[in-house]
């Protein structure tokens, strides 16, 4: 045991932490934050190319095709100096349709992707180095709120881009107090470019979380290989099955891990044995969809207001400007 605790590092304490709390409570939880190591990271990837997986071709046909739209919602001089700051960036290949426009009209701007991951960081550069070979951008590794109270201090306007209904993932009590930190770190006639997936029909939403390849599953489950690799556990993947839902009444759509057996698992970095009985449930994730209600709802005493708002061509998608 000691040698186990030895080598824990400093990255995964929280991690350790927060597992063994989440497997102790009824019902059983893990945070979606957790599903991104690097193997998370692959299959999120896969993911984004799955056919089901409508959310990036929505918002990536957004960027495409009404860039001129997004720019002038966002009310910026062509003489004046502006900030494009981008919270979790991914690979960038949207905001990429947009720095295009940017550029061919001239616009005067910084563009500074923030990300905890270095990879993902090293892909934006290269994605821009490649398809705007002579501009300069400015990548920053660490906590969004962290990097924005750095870059509050400059005189200059800001665009706040968090896409991909990234949102999506916390529930609106917690969407809406990350609105609000977001806003006091931003000043007056600053804009915040919030990508949002809408409320639609379950025949739609469901697949997209339960993907005829089993990605989706991979993804879901890489979370309990996570707790085995970081953590010195034994879950067989095979023991547990991956169930997604959609209530289209309240727009959320769940994940969850289901024990498909009585079992006792040991985390042995923990000192902790689970005990699951049969169908027994962890959940893993909520995506939470969108309408100007919900919207409205997770801005409130944020001091921000909607702008405007751009869909692609189906409505499947939509990016607000606050
Ligand atoms: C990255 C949070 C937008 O909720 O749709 C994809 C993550 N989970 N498939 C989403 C995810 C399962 C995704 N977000």
């Amino acid at each position: 045991m000691a040698i186990h605790r030895n080598t824990i590092s400093k990255m995964n304490k929280q991690f350790a932490k927060d597992v063994k709390l989440g497997l102790s409570e009824t019902p059983k939880n893990l945070s979606s934050k957790y599903f991104y190591d690097e193997k998370g990271s692959t299959l999120f990837s896969e993911i984004m190319k799955l056919p089901e997986y409508y959310l990036t071709n929505a918002e990536f046909d957004i960027f495409k095709n009404q860039p001129l739209d997004i720019i002038q919602l966002l009310e910026i001089h062509k003489t004046s100096y502006f900030e494009l700051i981008e919270l979790g960036a991914g690979d960038g290949s949207k905001t990429i349709e947009l720095l295009k426009v940017l550029e061919h009209e001239n616009y005067h701007y910084q563009y500074l992707p923030i990300d905890i991951s270095q990879k993902a960081l090293d892909q934006i550069e290269n994605t821009v180095a490649q398809q705007l070979p002579n501009k300069k951008i400015t990548p920053k590794k660490g906590d969004y709120f962290q990097i924005l109270n750095e870059l509050k201090n400059s005189p200059f306007p800001k665009v706040v881009l968090f896409l991909g209904s990234n949102i999506g993932n916390m529930e609106d009590a917690l969407a809406n107090s990350f609105l609000k930190k977001l806003s006091k770190n931003l000043s007056k006639g600053d804009k915040i470019i919030l990508g949002t997936d809408l409320k639609k029909e379950k025949d739609i939403v469901l697949p997209a979380y339960n993907d005829s390849k089993g990605i989706t599953r991979d993804f879901n489950l890489n979370l309990l290989e996570r707790i085995n690799r970081e953590l010195d556990a034994n879950f067989d993947i095979n023991q547990f099955e991956h169930v997604p839902e959609y209530d289209e009444l309240e727009g959320i759509a769940k994940s969850r891990i289901r024990s498909k057996i009585d079992q006792k698992i040991p985390i042995n970095s923990l000192n902790l044995t689970v005990s699951f009985k049969e169908k027994e449930t962890i959940h893993t994730e909520i995506s939470r969809k969108y309408d100007d209600v919900i919207l409205e709802k997770i801005c409130t005493n944020t001091g921000l207001k909607t702008i405007g708002k751009l869909m692609d061509k189906r409505e499947y998608f939509a990016d607000y400007i606050l």
